[in-house]
């Protein structure tokens, strides 16, 4: 027999939204049965090499909870990946979506166009940093972003190479691929892979092999010099580094190294892209992450929380770089469709309405503490790190900096089986991180910081 799905009306609610009760509640085991038969449905019709964290079918979620389909509540550290930082079905979203629905659903805005997606590249110079001349481009994935920055890079500089670093991620897609570091899951059998993409030791304060002390400056005349003797300045098109590393482990680079990296481009006039797919839209407590240390990219790449969860992307940059690129050259049937675009304004005026940015920082200062003092108690937590919504815990075998991915595996499953949603990452994938939506309320925040607790406790 088939079990029933809880419809969102049967667990006391008509919808999501931030209306849904905020709170944990578990009426059956994790995953329950409802989830186990849709479990089932999807294995023998979705390919296997798409995979999930944690076999829960959602029927609803917002604010800082996700309900399934036996009726359970779970709390939301993950926000599907650093998306939903309005929060699941925020008002702002739905109602310009359903406006633009209405109105209509696609042109395609190659073939005859609309505001909304003028609205969007409006507000996207506004909101990113720098005050020059911007232009922008928008896309579906953020992987799409990325292949179209190194695209305009290379068509405004005429130059070939591309710089990329240890542990970056940047996406599936092929070229995106040749710029992610990880071969698991990302890479392995699915080359050869786009050329002319020269990998960069990373300044990973944790480990950078004289400490993290040295990481800054070290790692910045490590890469300059490699730059220099094995690709040459002038033949490098773009620099492309994210923020804060985001799949490959939460990796902060140390005060200093952003800033000098980009005046080095400046320098030989490469184009320094900042890929703020993951940082980006006040996650970091800024509205991009490049800002804490006033960092001004050529190009910036965003995606995620840019739109509330609706499918957009974007390239903005300096307008010089952007108008390079003939008509015709950039573009796809979908790309900036009207109703992501809604999506987006809807999106960014809750973040500039609700001080979002701000919010982010105030998530920060109160979970880093609590993470500090777990830290003290488990000496399997090798670093604590990150900025404002954006935070992660390191794993390691104590006394060592030996990645501990099973320590990693474990506190996360005891902690799905707690009701609480949490992810992992890192090259080493020993790397808890947290990203709650930013609209989360404080005592999700606490009762899901006493799970992890728990967790640690039984790890
Ligand atoms: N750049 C910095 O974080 C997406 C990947 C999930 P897409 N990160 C989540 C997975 O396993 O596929 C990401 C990112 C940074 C680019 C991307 C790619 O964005 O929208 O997933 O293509």
């Amino acid at each position: 027999m088939t079990a029933h799905i809880a419809q969102p009306e049967e667990t006391g609610q008509r919808s999501g939204g931030p209306a849904l009760p905020q709170e944990r509640r578990l009426v059956t085991e994790i995953p329950g049965p409802a989830s186990r038969d849709l479990l089932a449905r999807r294995q023998r019709s979705v390919a296997a090499g798409v995979s999930h964290v944690l076999p829960v079918f959602i029927t609803a979620a917002g604010g800082g909870v996700l309900v399934d389909a036996d009726g359970n509540s779970l709390i939301d550290f993950g926000s599907g990946i650093a998306v939903t930082s309005v929060g699941n079905s925020a008002p702002e979203v739905v109602e310009r979506v359903t406006e633009q629905v209405r109105s209509f659903t696609h042109t395609c805005f190659m073939v005859t166009p609309y505001e909304g997606y003028v609205a969007v590249c409006e507000q996207l110079a506004r909101r990113t940093p720098g005050d020059h001349d911007k232009r922008s481009a928008l896309f579906n994935s953020g992987a799409e972003a990325v292949e179209n920055a190194v695209k305009i890079a290379r068509h405004a500089t005429g130059r070939p190479a591309v710089v990329t670093f240890d542990h970056a991620y940047h996406g599936r897609t092929n070229l995106a691929m040749a710029l992610t570091a990880k071969n698991m899951p990302y890479k392995h059998r699915f080359g050869p892979f786009a050329g002319e993409i020269y990998r960069m030791p990373m300044a990973y304060p944790l480990r950078w092999p004289t400490g993290p002390t040295n990481c800054a400056q070290e790692a910045y005349a490590t890469v300059t010099e490699l730059i220099h003797s094995q690709i040459g300045e002038q033949n490098v098109a773009a620099l492309i580094i994210e923020p804060i590393q985001g799949e490959g482990g939460f990796v902060v680079p140390p005060v200093g190294f952003l800033p000098r990296l980009a005046e080095f481009c400046r320098t030989h006039g490469i184009v320094f892209i900042a890929d703020e797919i993951q940082t980006g839209f006040c996650r970091t407590g800024n509205w991009f992450a490049c800002e804490h240390e006033g960092v001004v990219p050529d190009l910036i790449t965003t995606a995620k929380g840019i739109a509330g969860g609706m499918p957009l992307a974007a390239v903005t940059g300096r307008a010089e770089l952007m108008d390079a690129v003939h008509p015709g050259g950039l573009g796809g049937t979908y790309g900036g469709n009207p109703v992501a675009c809604a999506a987006a304004l809807g999106a960014m005026q809750a973040m500039e309405d609700h001080d979002l940015a701000g919010r982010a920082r105030n998530i920060g200062a109160l979970m880093l503490p609590r993470l500090r003092a777990l830290a003290e108690r488990h000496p399997q937590i090798g670093d604590v790190r990150g900025r404002g919504a954006m935070l992660a815990i390191e794993l390691i075998r104590p006394g060592t900096i030996e990645p501990a991915p099973e320590v990693a595996n474990r506190v996360a499953a005891a902690c799905h089986t707690a009701g609480l949603m949490v992810l992992t990452c890192g090259t080493f994938g020993n790397v808890l991180r947290f990203l709650p939506p930013l609209v989360i309320s404080d005592h999700l925040l606490d009762e899901g910081l006493s799970i992890l607790a728990d967790a640690f406790a039984m790890a």
